[in-house]
Order: structure tokens, then C-alpha cells, then sequence
């Protein structure tokens, strides 16, 4: 592994570093197979691995050892793999059993391991003790979740990435490159300012600017990713009758929403979670944006505004037929939150005559997606414009591959997989440098810009686990598997 967490020196007598008791679990998914690996870790594994195995093995190499009960006879055979602290997975002595798979002879070896003293591990309390020990920082050890739980390979490559150590490295980076500003300018405050020139503002101002385009890039990479492992949420919006819930049905294949040539049909707010090529996508479908007519309407159109304030991207649907020109997206516009991308979709393109469908000025073009500028309101970036049609679904896999490419499908961007709880943090150390630099060209005390500047570093802190609660590491290693 090419990077190393520095924030816990990992202390060479492995005795210190046990957490306390010894733990164990099986490895391995429970159920049918060839082999099951229970794990034990803990500062008992040598009197354990003496007691079941009759001696302890040589470590790190695999010996082929009868598991003994506690009468000397067999309760499996299989190999066996010590690893001595420090150097194991958890940073403390583990012992590795390789038997055979079935839930039985697993069950009876934990419980022979337990009867010598042990105790069953926790969810995920494997990875914990790692990142107590200093094998692995915060960003890592939910890197290990997240590899295991991707569902496909651009989220496991990108998780891999993380595990790696890139994230934390960028982490870093960053964090060092604060701390050196801090010490300018915390220096500036005995100096005025024309006499260190590294100290004048406009010189913190080009670091401080500096820092806070490596942020933006962070950022970029880890919504990206956050996409990817988490799912991206998609919110579909449009006028009564544009075909949401019948392309919400198409998505998801079956007939999840009413859908029927009443425009206002769906008055609640629908959802359902699909996967595009192991991809998780989370479809949500709304009440069709109008006057409401009544109470009930209204309430439904409330409820679809709210929504769209949470989508990572919005599909907008268009009725190709009754209105080419998208003037329901220009006249809504103003309901869609600023900065969330738009996907227009004309829909219902089985109603257009072939040819006037493909040449018809202002028409989208049938493959390529174009790009238009917003002149205000929604979206800050590119809006993009697809055709389909939800009834014959025709420009549906066109529409799966637009998304699995908002979601980073396409390897090679450095995508590194990342969390909500990642982008909050992110965003946090985003508004005080954002305010630093405020403070800075307002000529404000520089004390102010020190004490952003360090509040920044301090929220950072919380991504690689420098500055973690119980409560958020309990809440981030609850969600392991047991054995991991
Ligand atoms: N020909 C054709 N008809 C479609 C297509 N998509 C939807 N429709 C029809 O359009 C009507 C409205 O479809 P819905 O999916 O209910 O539209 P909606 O946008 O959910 O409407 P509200 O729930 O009222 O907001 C139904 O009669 C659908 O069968 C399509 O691609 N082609
Ligand atoms: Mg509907």
C-alpha cells in the first residue's frame, strides 16, 4: 500500500497495541462453500492458536493443522495463518483458520475459540481496530466497505482508489497546505505589511486561492463518487401528461405508478431504486408542474418542488408533440434549484412523423446530446437534451448510458469513492476558505483569516479520522459486515 496514515504511529511492540480482549468471527459470507476463514485478533491469539492447533505456526506461513477441541479431538482441519502484531490487518495478533465451508464445523470452531476466552466481533470491528492501530485512517476503512459493497466495477475501482490512500493523500495535501498558511499568517500579525513580502495579503491571497482550486477538484472527485457508491437520485419533472410515471414504470420495469391520459394522475410523490448495470439509481417520480387545481394537486406540486431540491439530476420531460420547443422547461425553470443539472427529454417521439422528427429546427438531434446554456435559474452547468419514448422505448438505453455516465461509469476520471458524510465535510472546509478569503481581501484582522483557516483544518481532520466522535465511528462501523 502506497500510502500510510501519519497520524497514529503504529508502535513496534505488539503487546501495546492490543485494544484489550480478542475477538472473533467468521471471515467468510455464512453459508455453503469450499472454504470458511475464521478470523481471530487480539492479544489471546497465541495461547489460543497453542490450544487449538497444538503449537503456534510459524508466521505468515500457512501450515496444515488439525483444529483440536478442548478433549484433543478434531473439530476441522485446514490451514492456519499467524500473523504476529504489528503486522497483520488489525495491527494486533491475528490468527487466520482456513476450514471447510459449511455452518456447522464454522460455528463449532467459533465456539471452541470462544470457549478459550474470546468474544464474538462486532460488526466491522476488525477494520476498527486497524484504524485504531494506525493501519488504516477513516477515509480507508470506509473504502473497505465500500469495495466490498460495490455493485460494480467503476465503484469498486473507485473504492480501490480510496483504500489506496488517495483521498487521504489529497486529504493531506490539502491540510499541509493550510497549515503552511496558517503560519504565514498567523506571522503576518506580528509583521506590517510591507515588510516580509510573503506575508503581504495579495501573496496569502494567490496560496489561498490556490487551496481552494485542489479543494474544488477534491470535491469534484468525491461527488462523483459519492454517485457511484451511494447511488445518484434522479427526480423526474414535467407538466401533467409529459409521461413521467410512464417513464418511471420503463426504468423500473414493471408498472409501478399510475399512469393513465388524465394529465394530473400522480399527485404523490413516487419512488423506486433501480440499478443500471450494477449502478444504484434512485428514480423519483412528481406531481406534473401547473395552477394546481385543487388542495390535493397543490399539495402534490409542494411536495415535487421539495423534491427536486434534492436530486443530483433532474430529468425534465418534455411532450415532443404537443410542445418541440420545451417552453414548459423555460416557464419552470424557476421552481428547479440553481446548480442541479438538467437532462431534457422529449418524450412520446413514436407520435412524430420520422423524418419531421430528426430535421425539425430546434429538435434535438436522434443521438448525440447537445448542450445549451441556461440563460437563468436551473442548472449551472450544460443542460443536456435526449429523445425517447417511454411508450415503445425507443432512446431508453441511450437514456441508461446518459446516466451510468453522470454516475463517473466511465473509469479513467480518478474517480475515489466517497460518501455524503465526505461532501458535507468537504463543503464545510469550502465556506471557510471561502470566507478566509473574504476576510483576507477585506483587509480584515488577520486573526479572523487564522481562525477560518483553522477551523478549515479542523473539519478535514474529520475525513481521515484525526478528529472523529464515538459517535461517528460507531455509526461508520455498524455498517460492516461482521468479520471485516
Ligand atoms: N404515444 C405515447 N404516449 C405516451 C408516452 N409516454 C406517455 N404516454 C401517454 O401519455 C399519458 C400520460 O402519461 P403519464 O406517464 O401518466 O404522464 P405523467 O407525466 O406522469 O402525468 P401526470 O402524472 O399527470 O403528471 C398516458 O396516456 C401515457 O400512455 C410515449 O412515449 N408515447
Ligand atoms: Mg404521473
Amino acid at each position: 500500500m502506497a500510502y500510510q496514515p501519519a497520524h497514529r504511529a503504529v508502535d513496534g511492540q505488539g503487546a501495546q497495541l492490543a485494544a484489550g480482549d480478542t475477538i472473533v468471527a467468521a471471515a467468510t459470507a455464512p453459508g455453503r462453500g469450499a472454504v470458511a476463514i475464521v478470523r481471530i485478533s487480539g492479544p489471546a491469539v497465541p495461547q489460543m492458536a497453542q490450544a487449538v492447533l497444538g503449537q503456534l505456526p510459524a508466521p505468515r506461513f500457512a501450515a496444515w493443522r488439525e483444529f483440536l477441541a478442548a478433549d484433543g479431538t478434531s473439530v476441522d482441519h485446514g490451514l492456519a495463518l499467524y500473523f504476529p502484531a504489528p503486522h497483520s490487518y488489525t495491527g494486533e495478533h491475528v490468527l487466520e483458520l482456513m476450514g471447510h465451508g459449511g455452518a456447522v464445523v464454522v460455528e463449532a470452531l467459533i465456539q471452541r475459540v470462544l470457549d478459550l476466552g474470546a468474544r464474538r466481533a462486532q460488526p466491522g470491528e476488525f477494520t476498527q481496530r486497524a484504524f485504531l492501530n494506525g493501519k488504516l485512517d477513516l477515509a480507508q476503512a470506509e473504502a473497505v466497505a465500500d469495495l466490498i459493497d460495490a455493485g460494480s466495477q467503476a465503484a469498486a475501482r473507485a473504492a480501490l482508489r480510496s483504500l489506496d490512500g488517495e483521498f487521504s493523500a489529497r486529504v493531506h495535501e490539502l491540510t499541509e497546505g493550510l497549515t503552511a498558511l496558517r503560519t504565514l499568517v498567523e506571522a503576518s500579525i506580528d509583521f506590517a505589511d510591507d515588510e516580509v513580502e510573503a506575508l503581504a495579503p495579495a501573496a496569502l491571497d494567490t496560496r489561498l486561492s490556490g487551496l481552494r482550486t485542489r479543494l474544488a477538484a477534491l470535491q469534484a472527485a468525491s461527488r462523483q463518487g459519492r454517485l457511484l457508491t451511494e447511488g445518484m437520485t434522479v427526480v423526474l419533472a414535467g407538466r401533467p401528461n409529459a409521461g413521467k410515471s410512464s417513464l418511471l414504470n420503463r426504468l423500473a420495469g414493471y408498472e409501478a405508478a399510475i399512469v393513465t391520459a388524465i394529465p394530473g394522475t400522480t399527485r404523490d410523490v413516487l419512488r423506486e431504486r433501480i440499478q443500471i448495470d450494477g449502478m444504484p439509481l434512485h428514480v423519483i417520480d412528481t406531481a406534473g408542474l401547473r395552477p394546481a387545481g385543487d388542495e390535493i394537486e397543490a399539495e402534490g406540486i409542494r411536495r415535487a418542488v421539495g423534491e427536486f431540491g434534492r436530486a443530483d439530476r433532474i430529468l425534465f420531460v418534455i411532450d415532443a408533440v404537443a410542445d418541440p420547443q420545451a417552453r414548459a422547461f423555460e416557464e419552470e425553470r424557476a421552481q428547479l434549484p440553481t446548480g442541479t443539472p438538467v437532462t431534457l427529454l422529449f418524450n412520446k417521439i413514436d407520435l412524430l412523423p420520422e423524418t419531421a422528427a430528426s430535421e425539425e429546427s430546434g429538435d434535438p438531434p436522434r443521438v448525440q446530446p447537445t448542450r445549451t446554456r441556461p440563460k437563468t435559474g436551473a442548472s449551472a452547468g450544460a443542460v443536456h437534451r435526449l429523445r425517447l419514448s417511454a411508450r415503445t422505448a425507443e432512446g431508453l438505453d441511450a437514456l441508461r448510458g446518459h446516466l451510468k455516465d453522470c454516475m463517473g461509469y466511465e473509469p479513467g476520471g480518478g474517480t475515489l469513492s466517497a460518501r455524503a458524510r465526505h461532501l458535507e465535510v468537504l463543503v464545510e472546509v469550502s465556506a471557510r476558505l471561502e470566507s478566509a478569503a473574504a476576510a483576507l481581501s477585506g483587509r480584515h484582522a488577520p486573526e479572523l483569516v487564522a481562525e477560518e483557516l483553522r477551523r478549515a483544518q479542523q473539519a478535514l481532520g474529520e475525513l481521515t479520522g484525526e478528529v472523529s466522535s464515538d459517535d461517528l465511528l460507531g455509526r461508520i462501523f455498524a455498517s460492516f459486515c461482521i468479520g471485516k
